[in-house]
């Protein structure tokens, strides 16, 4: 998969690509993420990339001429039809379900924006979907460019190892992680569950995905509504319900 991100601040986005997971799927050439600037694509002599507001007001907005030069050089290191994504409190709400969209396409343009915004008209000529990692305000792009990368490069084939993968498959089914404990055995008198020593897989199993259903329960309902729960995973939530009181 090849990424392009358009940013004022190119080396901010780039060192996503040097750690950890992201790292590794580059350095095995799984991804490629490439980093096109605004200001080298400014044509005055001040490479300015910003002007202030029609209307009046504070900050200063984004100028459609250098961001559109600079989102075209990155479509144009890409297969047609890849999706040109812009990050802002706008858009619609990221999750899990886009993040695995994103990663079946064979490129992605990222738009990460500075200032108070880009010039509206950019929206309606280059941009195909506006997205939002949450309700807060950000100082800029790049940020939620760099969590979409994360979370989309992991998803594609051959980048986690088979111990990775199997640690997505809770949030993959919509449900909140069950709770994570390692040695020693007991701290200030907090005890790991005897159930996590038994050595009893399928009861180990069925513990985690009741805790799993239980957390979601009382901390995300709105994830526990959109699921259809079976009948062994709502026997589960009971009891996690019933031991709860
Ligand atoms: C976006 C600052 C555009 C300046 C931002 C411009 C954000 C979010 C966010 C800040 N992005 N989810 N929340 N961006 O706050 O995605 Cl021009």
């Amino acid at each position: 998969m090849l990424i392009s991100v358009v940013s004022l601040f190119p080396e901010m986005v780039s060192t996503i690509g040097e750690y950890g997971v992201v790292g590794r799927a580059q350095q095995r050439e799984l991804m490629t993420l490439e980093v096109e600037n605004p200001r080298d694509h400014a044509s005055d002599a001040h490479r300015t990339v910003d002007d202030r507001p029609y209307g009046g007001g504070p900050g200063m907005v984004m100028k459609y001429e250098p961001v559109a030069a600079a989102l075209e050089a990155a479509k144009g290191n890409l297969p047609a039809g890849c999706p040109v994504v812009y990050l802002s409190p706008q858009g619609q709400a990221f999750d899990q379900a886009m993040a695995q969209r994103f990663a079946k396409m064979p490129g992605l343009v990222l738009l990460a924006g500075r200032y108070e915004g880009i010039d509206e008209r950019l929206l309606e000529s280059h941009i195909d979907e506006e997205v939002s990692l949450g309700d807060f305000v950000l100082s800029g792009g790049e940020i939620a460019a760099m969590a979409v990368i994360d979370a989309v490069v992991r998803l594609l084939p051959g980048v986690l190892g088979d111990d990775e993968s199997a640690v997505q498959d809770s949030f993959m089914r919509g449900l909140l992680d069950h709770p994570h404990y390692t040695r020693p055995e007991e701290i200030a008198g907090r005890k790991v569950p005897d159930v996590l020593l038994s050595g009893d897989h399928a009861r180990i199993a069925r513990w985690r995905q009741k805790q799993a259903l239980g957390r979601s329960y009382l901390r995300r309902p709105d994830l526990l509504e959109k699921l259809d729960l079976d009948d062994e995973q709502q026997t589960l939530l009971d009891e996690f319900l019933k031991e709860q009181s």
